[in-house]
């Protein structure tokens, strides 16, 4: 029976066969991929819309990022943080820099990097706030995403991510997302962060009303109280800016980054943050094996030299507004609602119509790969480096398949 499946079916039916079902992938194959398209193991094309959910911003294959890679898995990939190597300093430096900070705490993935923030929050609490041993708490979001760890999915409010994983880590306080009055009420003494997505990416790119990131510093720096940014979608260019928080004009404590620190290459995540927070942890406290390994670094110290010159902010920036307008026209034509910054746009269609899966499905067979949310809700994140006619093509198969 074989040979009458397509090269994509069985490659979809043995991965079936033998890999865990924590997915459930739109039924493409790809094989290689440029820029912003991809190229499926039957030879079809499609535009990726998905961008390895931000992680691919600077495209497929950048080739300023494929260089830095390549150079360096010929001198050196891995020493373990028992060594100092010639990569870490540079990228570290130029990082902090970039986002205003002095300290950089290198990780590999998204989930590691907000532990390490949580760590990093509780432990500053008790040095340095005074929060008695143990009774630390964070402030976090309903309808958070900030990763599957088990601490991470205690305070996480979608049963799917949570239910089943317990019993729980304690000391998180969830809120609504946008109410600045909730934020105040569930602060006490022994507070010691705010953790937030300035952008709410799994919840559907929700975009939190204006001035309520501005409202929560204001009472972070009232209470004595850190606001912790998981800019790991939002950040790197995504919204045209480096990162969220500078659309609302707010400053936090520390950045929690990862996705295209690492250039769609190789993992690489990192807390960001002043000498005065950074500095609670000492020797022993944190670590990982592959955490700041120079592959990583030097991978990451090229992403930042691409976002020093602005250039990819400004173009999402730019294509963002060509791509909202786009969107909008289609509201009342099977799309109900538009949310978006820079390249990053939550579309709701009408529920009556078709689910998001629905929608993804029929897009795929156009040639377009996107992702739902819940519900009705797709989101499109294209690479940077798409062009502004493959936003328009892409606007138009969007259409075909809502009418
Ligand atoms: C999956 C969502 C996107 C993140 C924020 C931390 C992490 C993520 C704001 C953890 C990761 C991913 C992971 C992916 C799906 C995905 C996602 F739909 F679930 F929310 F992108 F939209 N903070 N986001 O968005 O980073 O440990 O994965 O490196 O299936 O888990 P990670």
């Amino acid at each position: 029976m074989i040979e009458t499946q397509t090269l994509s079916q069985q490659q979809i039916q043995l991965a079936e066969q033998v890999t865990a079902h924590n997915y459930h992938p739109l039924p493409v194959v790809i094989e290689s991929a440029e820029g912003a398209w991809v190229t499926d193991v039957d030879g079809r094309r499609y535009l990726d819309c998905l961008a390895g959910y931000s992680a691919l911003n600077f495209g497929h294959g950048h080739p300023v990022l494929v260089a830095a890679a390549r150079e360096q898995i010929e001198r050196v990939t891995l020493t373990s943080r028992a060594f100092h190597t010639d990569k870490l300093g540079p990228f570290c430096r130029d990082l902090a820099a970039l986002a205003g900070m002095e300290v950089v705490l290198p990780m590999n993935t998204g989930a590691e990097a907000v532990e390490t923030a949580i760590k990093v929050s509780r432990k500053w609490g008790y040095d340095v706030k005074g929060v008695a041993a143990d009774q630390a708490n964070i402030i976090v979001f309903d309808g958070n995403f900030h990763g599957r760890t088990t601490t991470i999915v205690s305070f996480s409010t979608d049963p799917v991510a949570r239910d089943g994983f317990g019993p729980f880590t304690p000391g998180f306080r969830i809120v609504p997302y946008g109410d600045v009055a909730a934020v105040e009420a569930a602060i006490d003494a022994n507070t010691v962060a705010v953790l937030i997505e300035p952008i709410q990416g799994e919840a559907g790119v929700l975009i939190p009303p204006a001035g309520f990131l501005k409202a929560v510093r204001d009472v972070c720096t009232r209470e004595n109280v850190l606001f912790v940014a998981d800019e790991i979608q939002s950040g790197l260019g995504r919204t045209g800016s480096t990162f969220a928080c500078e659309l609302e004009g707010v400053v936090p404590d520390m950045y929690i980054l990862g996705k295209a620190l690492g250039g769609g290459i190789v993992p690489v995540s990192a807390l960001v943050s002043s000498r005065a927070i950074m500095g609670v942890i000492r020797p022993g406290n944190h670590g990982s094996t592959f955490g700041g390994n120079p592959l990583a670094c030097a991978i990451g110290h090229a992403v930042v030299a691409l976002l020093e010159t602005g250039e990819y902010q400004a173009r999402a920036a730019a294509l963002g507004e060509h791509l909202r307008k786009n969107l909008e026209a289609l509201i009342g034509h099977g799309v109900v609602a538009v949310r978006s910054r820079g390249l990053w746009a939550g579309v709701d269609v009408d529920p009556n119509l078709m689910t998001g899966r629905e929608v993804c499905e029929r897009l795929m067979a156009r040639g377009v790969l996107v992702k739902d949310t819940h519900g009705s809700t797709i989101r499109l994140a294209p690479p940077i480096v798409v062009e502004e006619s493959d936003l328009d093509w892409m606007t138009e198969q969007l259409k075909a398949v809502l009418v």
